[in-house]
Order: structure tokens, then sequence, then C-alpha cells
């Protein structure tokens, strides 16, 4: 899965991509570098980020979910909003990725796939102080709790994720890559985003013997090494920005895995 954030304040590319013949270019190119899906967002979701008028995410988005679908290309809509889940899916996106994992009945009514995401509360405060007794029995429950109820509504195709980066620290989010295989265990397919975030900036300080977290810019490794271990632990599907390096690495974990079998 491929990023394109129609946004000016995105964590890591805020502002590239806000015209929307420059999103429907990059997210055609993503595509075109290996990208099954491409997950168009119009709401930065990143810790601090202020909520976007359901009016302006739309005319953000729907220019550029048009484009992509007229070109061929699986989109997603990454949005909270009920109205714009269903604009984008009339505009031809087929799956719902939802950072508060309640929009189930939109994907439901629409037809469309559904990803269920793990927040603990909203972009604005998620990152003050979260606690956890136990984060990878906590996630592990929730996402079960929302991806059976979006099962017996009917969807075909619902994903779990674990939400790296939304309302954990540092910890928590390592806790549960490392113990991925508890949500492959579920049986629902499980997709992984940590590209560029924060964690990865701590992972590589941590790894390579650094004082100072790796800046955005500065976690490619970061994000393949990552993409490469939750593909091994199980891992369906990756949500990643670079998607010409993540897809070498998706070929060459895929035969590692083969020859493991
Ligand atoms: N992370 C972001 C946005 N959407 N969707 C899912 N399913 N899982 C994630 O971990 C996830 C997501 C945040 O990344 P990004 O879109 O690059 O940044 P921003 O929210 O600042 O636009």
């Amino acid at each position: 899965m491929g990023v394109v954030n129609v946004t000016p304040d995105s964590f890591s590319d805020g502002g590239r991509y806000l015209d929307h013949a420059a999103a429907i270019a990059h997210g055609r190119e993503l595509a075109r570098q290996g990208a099954d899906i491409i997950d168009v967002g119009g709401e930065s979701t990143r810790p601090g980020a202020e909520p976007v008028p359901a009016a302006e995410e739309r005319s953000r988005v729907l220019p550029v979910v048009e484009g992509l679908v007229a070109a061929g290309v699986r989109v997603s809509i990454d949005t909270r909003k009920a109205d714009v889940a269903e604009a984008a899916v009339a505009a031809g996106a087929t799956l719902v990725n939802d950072v508060t994992a309640s929009l189930a009945e939109v994907a439901a009514a629409t037809g469309a796939g559904f990803v269920a995401m793990h927040m603990r509360g909203d972009p604005r405060t998620m990152q003050r102080r979260p606690q956890y007794d136990d984060v990878v029995a906590h996630v592990r429950d929730f996402l079960v709790e929302r991806a059976e109820a979006a099962r017996a509504l009917g969807i075909a195709e619902v994903w779990i994720d674990p939400g790296i980066g939304f309302g954990k620290t540092v910890e928590h989010n390592l806790d549960l890559l490392a113990n991925l295989d508890e949500l492959v265990a579920t049986g629902f397919p499980v997709l992984v985003a940590t590209s560029r975030k924060t964690t990865l900036g701590h992972l590589a300080a941590r790894a390579d013997g650094e004082s100072e977290p790796r800046p955005v810019h500065d976690r490619l490794e970061g994000s393949l090494s990552t993409a490469a271990w939750a593909l091994w632990r199980g891992a369906g599907m990756v949500r990643v920005h670079e998607v010409a390096e993540t897809a070498r690495v998706v070929r060459k974990v895929r035969a590692l895995l083969q020859a493991a079998a």
C-alpha cells in the first residue's frame, strides 16, 4: 500500500501533493513501482494534528481518487469521516482505511473493504503519556472485536492494523512489532504501517548507538527493516511512502520465505 497525502501538514510529505495533478502523478508512479493499493488521505493524523472540515477534506481527496481510479489504480480512502468515505467509494475507492475503526457500517453499505486500526484517544492528544497494562493484548482484543463486528455486517475484506504511533510510546510500538504473531494468529489479515514514523528514529538510534533519534527524512532503513520484519512475521500488507525500495525488499522476503517453506 503506497501513501498519497493530499495535505499541507502530513508529518513526512505535507504540502508535496496538495495539488491534485501532483497527487495523481505520485499515486500513479507508486502503483508503477509496485503498490497494489494507493491510500489517499486528506487529513493528517500525526500527533497534535488539528481536524479538517469535511468539505475541505472531500475537495482535497475526491479528484485524486477519481484520477487514480480512471488510471486503473486500486484506491483506499484514509479518513475518519463517514461522508468522506462514502463519497470516495462513490468515486471508485474500494477500501475504507479508518484510523478510528468506526466506519464499518459505511464500508458495508457501500460494498467496500475495511481496515480497522487501533488508536488511543485522538491525534490532538494521543501522545500525552499513553499507558497500557498489556499493550499487545489490549490492541488485539480491540481489533478482533471491531473486525468481527465488520464481518458480521457482511464485509468480505477486513484488515486489522495495530496503529503504530497512535497513542503509544516507542516501547509500546516495539512491543507490538515484536509480538505481531499475536495479531496474525487472530486469522484476520494484518496491515502494518511503520513508514518514516518517530519510533523508527529511536530504533535507529538504539541499533546504531547514536545519541539522537534519526530525523523523519533519514528513516529509510528503519522503514525497510520493519517492513521486512512485519512480512516475515506474517503481515499481509505494509503501508509505505517509499514503494520502489519496499517492493524490492518484499520480493526478497518472499523468496526467503519460499526457500524456508
Ligand atoms: N498511519 C498514518 C495514516 N494512516 N492508516 C493505517 N491503517 N495505519 C497507519 O499506521 C496509518 C494510517 C500516518 O501516516 P501518514 O499518512 O504518512 O501521515 P499523516 O497522518 O501526517 O498524514
